[in-house]
């Protein structure tokens, strides 16, 4: 599905991190891939991790370092020649503000989160747009917690709303050069920055109770989401946010 397709993949820290479950889904489809890691202690996960992948490209990329974000695109253009995917699959917030009031949210905290999680993904598709030479597709993670209050989530739901909300507004300039841009709004799933959100084993306890499928999302459930999302199975699909989970976001009492 994805022959002669390259892509970009932002947020793999370790195995579980759903952007590696996106990865795992694109390349048994026949995609090429680039890999970004944050920070020398990442380097090693992804090198690893990617070693058994056919000629993929590993490069750093911290999205508050512009200089890093223009050299990773540099050496993925000399290497791909063009680009026709990018999943987005970044988030951070500082450990104090994801427990407690969003009240008492400080400004340093809403401005990293904001700028990590949110405004990343405009900084990524500016520069993956002129890669996109033939169209292309964007996917970015985002989390129920944008729309409706999710204890302790605080200003990570703030920072998913700007994402959806900076979704369409992408969506709305890259149209005209064919370029899509989506969300997938994932259940939630013990990764390693899941666990950084205080009671998260509760959540997912309430989340296989109540959900119409009674049961919580798997990783690879979302990389398959995003396969379908970076390939032409879903050309007409741009500006939307599609959840994966489980159904959970319909239910009301
Ligand atoms: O329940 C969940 N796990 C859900 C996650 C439910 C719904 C959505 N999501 C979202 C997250 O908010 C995030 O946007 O999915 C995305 C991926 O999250 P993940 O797979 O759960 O988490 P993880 O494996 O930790 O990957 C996120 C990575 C970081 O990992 P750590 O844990 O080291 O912070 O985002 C990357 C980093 O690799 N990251 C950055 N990358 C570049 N520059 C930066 C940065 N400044 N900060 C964090």
């Amino acid at each position: 599905m994805l022959e002669n397709k390259n892509g970009m993949i932002f947020g793999v820290a370790n195995k579980r991190s759903i952007a590696w479950a996106c990865a795992e889904a694109c390349a048994e489809q026949g995609a090429r891939l680039a890999f970004t890691y944050q920070g020398e202690r990442l380097k090693e996960n992804v090198e690893k991790l990617t070693a058994d992948l056919q000629s993929a490209v590993v490069v750093p990329c911290d999205v508050t370092n512009q200089q890093e974000v223009d050299t990773a695109f540099e050496t993925v253009g000399r290497e791909f020649g063009k680009l026709d995917f990018l999943i987005h699959s970044i988030a951070f917030a500082p450990k104090e503000a994801l427990e407690g009031e969003f009240l008492t949210t400080s400004r340093d905290a809403f401005r990293t989160a904001l700028e990590i999680s949110a405004f990343s993904l405009t900084q990524l598709a500016f520069a993956a747009a002129p890669l996109m030479k033939d169209g292309g597709s964007i996917v970015t993670m985002s989390y129920y917690g944008s729309e409706k209050v999710v204890q302790n989530y605080n200003v990570m739901g703030v920072a998913k709303a700007a994402l959806e909300s900076s979704v369409r507004y992408l969506a709305a300039d890259l149209g005209k050069q064919n370029i899509r841009v989506n969300a997938i709004s994932a259940g939630p799933i013990n990764t390693l920055s899941a666990r950084g959100v205080k009671n998260m084993g509760a959540m997912l306890k309430h989340i296989a109770e109540k959900s119409p499928l009674q049961r919580n999302v798997e990783a690879r459930e979302v990389g398959n989401t995003a396969l379908f999302l970076v390939s032409d199975l879903s050309s007409a699909i741009t500006g939307e946010t599609i959840y994966v989970d489980c159904g959970y976001n319909i239910m009301g009492i």
